[in-house]
């Protein structure tokens, strides 16, 4: 890792070298010359802001979830600002959310899970019961599968947040359904799980149980502290790579059964039409899918010049093997380097050294994963699946720079 650093920083020195990239840029002209430090008078001679209990953001950072105008705002999602983070994790202040029947309020005392149904020992777990048990951390993405839908009908999204906004990537911890079914002796008959929510709308799914066996986490925990009240406190079922809805929050009772229950939300809500007016049901895979983050719709690129592109990839496949960035309308791709670690249903950042030369061009990404799956142009997209979907758009997303820097939607 530490050479292809070294490599990297060779190649954008070299860059810059031979064309005088940053001052074509403006970049040195808009850094102050000599080489003392920070202005004397800037220094302060009084003591900063006292110590803390529980941290915040300086003033200075203003990056939010992206709270859409509701009639009923419990009842809807906001968007995590992608384009404003960096790395892999969200932080949990900006994971999106959403929500069928808003957040309850939920007592962690009182609270119980019962793992029940086709089992030797139907049980009730309180959160001390699971917090004793052996426990695991993992970093995960969670994507509705509702992300992106507006580009079925149009490459309607404006900016990253908006088209893309519905995924975040936490660390998890828990402790897996593996062994919580261990516990309770699951009988050879049980082949789905049933997850309920303690919320109004009473979100209900049916899993297969080999999923939820190899993969499946009952979570208390996100990036280091309780799991915050939107994403399911102070209990939420993770399902890592399915789609988001089948992560069900403030989990209340895992049943085991033989058969799927066809729940409202995997009947009437979360299928795909199909152009012969058949609908897929139990699409939970969310595809391998990518989007450039920098630069991206709605913002601007600031000169000719040296420019990093930035992005993130995911895939409910496992691991993303490759991602290539086209900076020429697709006709040409190369290999964008990937950050690591990969992990398995994580994003994965990815970059790539660009040198703009002021002319109009169209970017975009294209991720693969490990199964050898490549993400589809919009149209190879469409022609499969049709244009009546409302989930699972996963299509290549084309962002063009104009002369001027402003980038807009493709
Ligand atoms: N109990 C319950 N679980 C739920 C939901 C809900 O409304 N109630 N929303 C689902 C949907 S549609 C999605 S996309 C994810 C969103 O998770 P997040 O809010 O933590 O991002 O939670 C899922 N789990
Ligand atoms: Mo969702």
């Amino acid at each position: 890792m530490r050479s292809n650093w070294k490599q990297r920083l060779k190649a954008t020195k070299k860059a810059i070298d031979r064309r005088g990239l940053l001052a074509a840029a403006g970049l040195t002209a808009a850094c102050s010359s000599g080489t003392k430090p920070a202005a004397e008078e800037e220094m302060p001679s009084e003591l900063g802001s006292a110590v803390s209990a529980y941290g915040e953001r300086s003033k200075f950072e203003t990056t939010k979830r992206l709270v859409p105008d509701l009639k009923r705002p419990q009842i809807g999602s906001t968007t995590t600002p992608l384009a404003d983070t960096e790395g892999m994790i969200t932080p949990a202040s900006l994971h999106f959310e959403r929500h069928h029947a808003g957040v309850p309020e939920i007592d962690p005392a009182k609270h119980t899970l019962l793992v029940h149904g086709l089992v030797e020992r139907p049980t009730v777990f309180t959160l001390e019961d699971l917090k004793r048990l052996p426990s695991v951390s993992r970093i995960h993405f969670v994507e509705c599968s509702g992300n992106s839908g507006r580009e079925w009908k149009s490459p309607g999204a404006g900016d990253v947040q908006k088209g893309f906004g519905l995924a975040s990537c936490s660390e998890w911890t828990g402790v897996p359904v593996k062994l919580l079914l261990e516990e309770v002796g699951r009988k050879a008959e049980g082949k789905w799980v049933l997850a309920e929510g303690a919320d109004a709308c009473r979100m209900f799914r049916s899993l297969p149980v080999e999923k939820v066996i190899s993969d499946g986490i009952v979570v208390y925990a996100q990036n280091g502290e309780a799991i915050r009240p939107s994403q399911g406190y102070p209990l939420r079922l993770l399902v890592p790579g399915y789609e988001g809805n089948t992560n069900v929050k403030w989990l209340r009772q895992l049943k085991v059964v033989d058969q799927a229950y066809m729940a409202k939300d995997e009947t009437s809500k979360y299928t795909d039409l199909m152009p012969d007016g058949k609908a897929r049901m139990f699409t939970f895979v969310m595809d391998a899918k990518s989007v450039i983050t920098t630069p991206s719709g709605g913002r601007k690129v600031g000169g000719p010049g040296f420019h990093e592109i930035r992005g993130l990839a995911w895939t409910g496949r496992g691991r993303i093997e490759k991602v290539e960035v086209s900076v020429d309308g697709g006709k040409t791709w190369k290999a964008a380097e990937l950050q690591e670690p990969r992990l398995p249903m994580a994003f994965t950042r990815f970059r790539m050294a660009w040198e703009w030369d002021g002319q109009p061009v169209e970017i975009m990404s294209r991720a693969t994963d490990e199964s050898g799956y490549v993400q589809p142009s919009r149209e190879e997209l469409t022609a499969a699946r049709g244009m009546n979907s409302n989930y699972h758009y996963n299509g290549i997303k084309a962002w063009r720079v104009k002369a001027g820097g402003e980038v807009e939607s493709v």
